[in-house]
Order: structure tokens, then sequence, then C-alpha cells
């Protein structure tokens, strides 16, 4: 790995912006009003640019903010702290927009500050007229003051609560900016949101730029700890909505870790990643379009799966609720297939038509709009609400994919072939649920003969634990806690639900179990309020079979009840890897759940002391133990599986796919980090 000096003469080649920035940024103690020989600064052209001071209106000050964090930056979790990052990047990807910033790069340095550098214009240094004030100082320090929310005023992009920069100031313990503009160089320092140093000159430069380095506050956050990997799934997907920016992120911490973005074909270059686990079946399609200021662009594959994988972005926001964009996407690609089933003969008179579901069976697809003024609705804001998109982006899809279908029409007849499949196949899946449907009526919802139901019937304190193996299921259920915990033994795989269609999962005895066991029925009949249980746990062995089940069971989740997952419903039991027995004392035995835990165990325990058994599957213990270490609620670890982005659990899924034990650990640790409610 390469050592922190590599990286930094590393940067130097890779760009040259800052060779002229000062070395390192060192917070020293300033006074409020320095005075020094350095030279106060203001534009000498204050009009040069239409964007002036004058555009930024201040609304109100800082203390709000530190007052009530979450309402600014959704939460004070781990997930607020990284919006703090995306707040400073999404402005650096508007003066991408604007054409003026082809680079852009984020450092974790090692005290857990946060460094974001683009070459833009810089940040307006000229004196804001209403303030006195220059305006990289109204912007950092008065709430809604980024210049962006006046008219004129260019905004394109934004992150999901869009605030600004001085909501990222106000909740930084200290935040130095550095400006490269007008040939000079400016550098500002602040605390809390408070003025520590006036803005000054502190060297020449023939770039532009900006550079914002922060330190999150502790008495706002519950967490400091930045995440990479985090970071890196927010920045490579900005590279790929933005195909001419290179973007590098830098983790001191981890011996310099570096890694660089840039995707010159854009969403098409995405769609293909979202494919890269599967057969495709024509190359990656990429269309686009401006109308009335909406810009639309269209990427889309189809693969040999059956999965839908549909994601949808309005000025680079991901839009999880869908909206308009989504829906004229939709639209057409749904009458534009038909129309060329039905003219080239893939569908006969008597046949009906390709439903929506139909023609996207096995579609990755990426729909980015930029939209002036975008409408947010829905639960979570993330639904498009603009009404003249959804017609743009019909317009946009229909004449190019039908030029696409006629110019190419083996590749077409690949693609209608398959969503003619899907139909018939979607036909005999209505027919084998309409069947266990009435099997259900028949048998008045019988519960499955492998489950041991739990005596309350109130979902909110019933658990249903999923059980890899037979002989573990009847270790649980000696063990559990039989007034609130239930138990379904699982034998063997079960169905690859990635991989085999409905009607198919659904001849699965497990999936039937487990389906009936539930009570919520699935897909379009899933009925959340049916719910037997509110919180099913997935209790596998820490081997390579338990990672597959475990796969299998989320992605079962996921597919067909997500609802489930959403409410935050279903867990992933810890049983531990390890039993230390004290050799001598009628000491109880301690139990620890990873190879870190042991190695710190022993740094101060003498190793000798104890006897070491390593559980290899759950059925190694006896239901005591089973009970102690994994199911009662008050010693067990329970990790909240939680789908914050379907687009990338879908990804995730598709690649713990392969019997790897290793990524689906990282997938847990990750995930566990984001477990707001860990139940211990
Ligand atoms: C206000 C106006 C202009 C640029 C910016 C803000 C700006 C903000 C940030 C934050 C990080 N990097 C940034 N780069 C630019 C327009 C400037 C002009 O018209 O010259």
């Amino acid at each position: 790995m390469a050592k922190k000096s590599d990286i930094q003469s590393e940067n130097k080649n890779q760009q040259t912006l800052f060779d002229d920035a000062p070395e390192g940024i060192i917070m020293e103690e300033t006074e409020t009003h320095p005075e020094g020989d350095e030279q106060q600064v203001a534009d000498t052209h204050p009009d040069a640019d239409h964007y002036d001071a004058e555009q930024i209106q201040i609304l109100e000050g800082l203390e709000a903010v530190r007052r009530r964090p979450g309402m600014y930056i959704g939460s004070t979790s781990s997930k607020g702290l990284h919006h703090l990052v995306y707040e400073i990047v999404d402005n650096s990807i508007d003066e991408t927009l604007a054409g003026f910033c082809d680079t852009i790069t984020v450092q974790i340095h090692q005290d857990g500050s946060i460094t974001v550098i683009d070459n833009g214009r810089g940040i307006p240094v000229d004196i804001h007229a209403k303030t006195g004030k220059p305006a990289v100082e109204a912007a950092l320090t008065l709430l809604h003051a980024g210049g962006k929310f006046g008219a004129g005023g260019y905004k394109v992009s934004g992150g999901l609560h869009g605030v600004g920069l001085s909501v990222v100031n106000a909740l930084s313990v200290w935040l130095k900016v550095t400006i490269y503009r007008n040939g000079h160089v400016y550098t500002q320092d602040y605390s809390r949101g408070k003025v520590m140093s006036e803005l000054k000159v502190v060297g020449d430069t023939d770039q532009t730029g900006t550079m914002v380095t922060f330190m999150p506050d502790g008495e706002i956050f519950e967490t400091l700890e930045f995440s990479a990997e985090v970071l890196a799934n927010r920045l490579r997907e900005l590279s790929f909505l933005n195909g001419n920016v290179t973007i590098i992120l830098e983790d001191e911490r981890e011996g310099g870790l570096r890694q660089v973005w840039h995707h010159e074909g854009g969403i098409a270059d995405f769609v293909a990643y979202l494919n890269k686990t599967r057969e495709v079946i024509h190359p990656v399609l990429y269309f686009q379009g401006e109308e009335n200021q909406v810009q639309v662009e269209i990427a889309m594959q189809y693969n040999d799966g059956y999965a839908e994988n549909i994601a949808s972005y309005t000025n680079n926001i991901r839009t999880i609720e869908g909206g308009t964009h989504e829906l004229g996407f939709k639209t057409a690609l749904t009458k534009v297939i038909n129309d060329y089933a039905r003219r080239f003969n893939f569908l006969k008179d008597k046949d009906g038509k390709l439903s929506g579901d139909d023609v996207r069976e096995g579609l990755a697809a990426v729909v980015s709009v930029k939209v002036r003024e975008p409408q947010f609705e829905g639960q979570t804001k993330t639904k498009l609400g603009n009404s003249e998109v959804k017609g743009i982006t019909e317009r946009v899809l229909s004449d190019s994919l039908a030029s696409y279908l006629e110019e190419n029409p083996a590749k077409a007849k690949l693609i209608i072939d398959k969503t003619v499949r899907a139909a018939r196949a979607r036909e005999a899946a209505r027919k084998a649920r309409e069947l266990t449907r009435k099997q259900n009526v028949l048998e008045k919802t019988s519960l499955p003969g492998k489950l041991a139901d739990c005596s309350v019937k109130d979902p909110a304190f019933s658990e249903l634990f999923l059980v890899e193996g037979d002989s573990a299921g009847g270790s649980a259920k000696q063990g559990r806690d039989r007034r609130t915990q239930a138990v379904l033994p699982l034998r063997g795989k079960i169905l690859n639900v990635e991989k085999a269609r409905l009607d198919k999962m659904l001849s699965s005895d497990e999936i039937k179990n487990m389906i009936t066991a539930m009570g919520t029925g699935i897909s379009a009949d899933f009925d959340i309020t049916k719910a037997r249980y509110h919180k099913v746990i997935i209790m596998t062995d820490a081997d390579v079979d338990g990672a597959h089940i475990m796969t299998l069971l989320l992605t079962f989740f996921f597919r067909y009840m997500p609802q489930l997952i959403e409410k935050g419903y279903v867990y992933v039991a810890q049983p531990p890897l390890y039993g230390l027995k004290p050799k001598r004392g009628a000491k109880d035995t301690i139990y620890v759940y990873d190879d870190i835990a042991l190695e710190d165990f022993f740094k101060e325990h003498k190793r000798d002391n104890y006897g070491i058994q390593r559980f290899k599957g759950l059925g190694e213990m006896d239901f005591g133990e089973l009970w102690e270490t994994t199911m009662n609620p008050a010693n067990r670890t329970l990790v909240q599986v939680t789908i914050d982005d379907a687009l990338y659990a879908d990804e995730t899924f598709s690649m713990l796919m392969g019997d790897q034990v290793a990524p689906r650990k990282r997938f847990i640790e990750t995930n566990a980090k984001y477990a707001d409610d860990l139940d211990f």
C-alpha cells in the first residue's frame, strides 16, 4: 500500500492546481480581527460575473442548525455525518455541470477531518452588498445563503437536503476554506459556524478552485467515523452520472488508499456496471434529449435474468420513489415494445398486450434528468413531481428506441422474444398463485407442520427464527422462549429466487412454509398488516452454506417482501464463533463473536488459561448455549437489515451469490454500522 508521502507526490502530478496551496492544513488560533499585514479582500471587478454577492439571500442564523441538526441533514447518525461531505461535493458537481470543473478530490484525513478540493471557478470573494461581507463568508455563515436560491442562480445538483455549505460549517468544530480565484489564494477559518479569521490573501495562483476542510462536531454527531465504502458508493455514482468529471477518494487512515473514478461513458457505463455479473443480450443503449430546459438521459440493457433494475435520478439525486421521469420511461418502453411486437408478428392477434412487468423483466436501466426547479414529493421526498417531465422523457425514448429496434432486427428479436416469454411465464405464475390462494382458502391458512409457533398472538411481540437445518432448528425449538419466539427450520438451500421465476419458486416447500408462516402473502398480494411477526430473524451457520442461505433468504425478502425490510422487520442473528472455557474455577464460558474480538480478549487474558472451542455451526451448540448466546433478547446481538438503497442492495445480492463468506461478512459488518436500532 502506498505511504502518505507517495500519495502527496502522486497528487501533484495528477492535479497541479494546488501546488501553490499552503502545505497541509493547520488550524491556528486566530483572532476575529487580525491586524496582520495580509491584505483585506474585495473582488476588483464585482460586476464581472453575473453571479455576484447580491444573489445571496439571508434567511436565518446558524444557531438554528446546531439546535436542530436533524432538520437540516436528516439525522445526526452516520448517515447525517456523510451528508456533510455530499453537501460540499454537490457544490463542486454544480461547477462541473456549469462546465467549469473536471476534477474533484475527497480526502479522509487521519484525524477524522475531510477535505474536498475542486477546480471550479472558486467561491466568489467579492463583497456582498447587503451584509458587507465577502460572498464566501456569507455562503458559509448565513443559512440558505449559498447564492443559489435567488433567481438566476445556477442550481441543478444538490444533496438530499440541498442545504449548502453553511450547514456543514455550523456542524463542524472547525472549517477552513481556501479559494483560488482572481489570481489569488484566499483562506478563511471558522469554528462551529462562527468566523475565526477574516478572509485573507495568502498567495498568488493561476488556477481556480475551492478547497474546504472540516472537522465534524462531536457535540452534534453520534459517530465521527467516516466510512470510505459509503463515500465511495456515492462518489462512484456521481462519476457515472457526470461522465466528464474525475473523482478521487483518498483515505489517509488506510495507508493512503486511493480510488479514482472517471466514466467517459456516463450512465451507459453505469448500466454496464449494474449488469456486470449478468449475461447481457445486446450492447447498452444510450439516448438523450432536451426540451424546455429539461435534459433527459437514458441508458438501458437487457440481461438474461428476471430482475428489474431501474434507477432514476433528478439532478444527481436518486429518486427512489420514482416519479414523472420514471413513469415517462416506463410508458414509452411498454408502448414501443408492444407496437414492434405487434407489427412484426411476435404477438398474434389473439394474444393480449405485453404488460409493463413483462417488458421490464431482466432490464437494467438508468434514467437521469436535469430539471431547473425540481418538485420532490412522496414520503421520503424522493419522487419527482414535475408533470412536464413525463412527456419529455417519453418522447426521448420513443423515437430513438423504435429506430434502434428497426435498425437492429436481430437484437430486436432477442429482446422481444424475452418479453413474450416473460408474459407467458407471468400467466403461468398467475395460475399458480391462484392455486396456492385456493389451497389456502381450503386449508383455512393452516400453518406449516415444521413451524413451532409462539403462544403470544400480538405480532409486535412475536419473533420468527428462520433456522438453517433441522438439527439447529431442534435446538432452537427447545431453547426458545415459547411465548414470544417461533421457530421454522429450513432444510437445505432454498431456491435461488434471483434465478427462478415466481411459478417455480412457489413450488418450493421451504418457500411456501415461509410465506404461510409470515401470513403476509407476496408481491402484489403482500399485506404488511397481516404480518404474524414483527421480527424475522435469520439464523445460519457462519460458513459457506450458511452465507448462501442467508443471501437467498435476503434476496427472497428483497424481491417478494421488500416492505418487510423497509419496515425494519428483518434481522440477522449473530451466533458466537468461539466459546472460551476457563480451565480453572467454575466460571462461565465466555462467548466471542469474531476473530478480532478473540484477539482482543487474548490481549488481556492469558491464552493458556482457556480451552477454546470453535463453533463450526449452530448445531454444535446445545439448546442452552444457543439460547444464551444467540436467542436470549438480554444477551444477543441482532443486526437489522436495512435497504437504504435498493439499487446497491440488488447489486450486493448479485455479488453475494458467489460462494464466498468474506463479502457476506463485509456486507453484514457494513450494514451493522447503519443499524440504528441494534438490539442487544
Ligand atoms: C457561488 C457562486 C459560484 C460558485 C460557487 C458558489 C461555488 C461553491 C463551491 C463549493 C465548493 N466548490 C464550489 N465552487 C463554486 C459561481 C462563481 C462564478 O460565477 O464565478
